[in-house]
């Protein structure tokens, strides 16, 4: 395939409200999407950066400068590349795998696009829709999480997952496990504890949560290995699994025992299937994560997640969770699950009227 033109579009949604993790606050999100235009069909992908490096290293403007100097170039220079070659031409860019994995959607769309195959049946998708958790910001009081969570589990989703820091937790934990004894119930620390943090984490024990998502660092993952042996809930990771490679080592010495799959993370949804088979060829179950997409992140990640081994609901939430207006059609909730796209590539293309309103820059880069 060869590559005519990419324009790097950024889009400005705003946020229903903010949503609060232990790394910051997030009230708008400025997205990047990456369309690319082939004489074959065109591609979109979306890059899952936040504008600032608080979830990872990666932050959108880096993201959209690494691109448009590094990542096109040897792409725009050959007539036959395909989503499959990029690896190989990338591997003098070290990490950017969020950049990565947003040129390599777009390319993989169009490849898909162009011969009328969808992302459910080249990734190897075995059902029709997937289950649906939600993720749930720190809020201000304990009523107002109460509050939260109920109107979500009204909404139909299928599990809750809270966001967690040192003094929002055990507390938080025990009055949603008291209003709600039977939910599926999950918690998410983005990194916030350290290691002598054990015995505290280990109070989340008698709330028969599914699993605590990735407590330490990053880099963190024997300690991780050590937390395992204190603290009976199931560790999940998320910012430490940067690839297949990550997962498989992660496994090896015992540092988790679930793994939270974002194809962002891993540099795409290529390196995200061989991380699922990973994990699946160890008994690890994973479950699809989410970096408040729009419709088009959205839509690749309800397939990735149709696989066999996300055995766990994913943070697939429904448009309306996190925006009035999306910019594809909307994802809507039925009965706890989203509906997999069956159409050419991703599925679902931008709204046109709804792009252009949405548009702050465009930026158009040739060969
Ligand atoms: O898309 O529903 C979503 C977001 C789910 O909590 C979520 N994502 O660490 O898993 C995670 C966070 C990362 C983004 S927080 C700004
Ligand atoms: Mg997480």
């Amino acid at each position: 395939m060869k590559l005519d033109n990419v324009e790097l579009i950024r889009i400005r949604m705003p946020l229903k409200g903010a949503f609060r993790t232990s790394f910051g606050s997030e009230s708008v999100r400025d997205i990047l999407l990456v369309h690319v235009v082939t004489p074959d069909a065109e591609g979109w992908g979306e890059c899952v950066a936040m504008d600032n490096p608080g979830y990872s290293s990666e932050y959108v403007d880096g993201a959209q400068d690494v691109i448009k100097r590094f990542l096109l170039p040897p792409v725009f220079a050959r007539d036959d590349v395909t989503s499959a070659s990029l690896a190989s031409l990338w591997t003098l860019v070290r990490g950017h795998r969020m950049a990565k994995a947003a040129v390599e959607t777009a390319l993989l769309d169009a490849e898909l696009r162009a011969r009328g195959e969808s992302f459910a049946e080249h990734l190897g998708a075995v059902r029709d829709r997937v289950d649906c958790g939600v993720s749930v910001g720190i809020p201000g009081s304990i009523p107002e999480l109460l509050d939260q969570v109920a109107g979500y589990l009204a909404q139909g989703y299928v599990r809750i997952k809270l966001k967690i820091e040192p003094g929002w937790d055990v507390e938080a934990v025990k009055a949603v496990r008291e209003a709600n004894p039977d939910i599926l119930l999950q918690v998410d620390a983005n990194q916030a504890y350290e290691l002598s943090d054990a015995r505290h984490l280990a109070k989340l024990d008698p709330f028969d949560l599914l699993l605590i998502e990735q407590p330490l660092g990053e880099e963190r993952v024997r300690d991780h290995a050590e937390l395992v042996k204190i603290v009976k809930t199931p560790i999940c990771l998320d910012e430490s699994i940067v690839s297949a490679h990550a997962a498989a080592k992660a496994i090896a010495i015992g540092a988790c025992s679930i793994v939270n799959i974002k194809p962002g993370r891993v540099g795409g949804y290529l390196e995200a299937r061989r991380v699922h088979d990973v994990c699946e060829a160890s008994g690890i179950p994973v479950w699809c994560g989410g970096m408040l997409e729009s419709g088009i992140g959205r839509a690749a990640n309800v397939a990735l997640a149709a696989l066999p081994n996300f055995r766990l609901p994913g943070d697939t939430s429904a448009s309306e969770r996190y925006f009035a207006q999306d910019v594809t059609p909307p994802f809507v909730l039925e009965e706890g699950t989203l509906r997999v796209p069956t159409g050419p590539g991703i599925g679902v293309s931008p709204v046109p009227e709804i792009l252009d309103e949405l548009t702050t820059t465009r930026e158009a880069v040739r060969g």
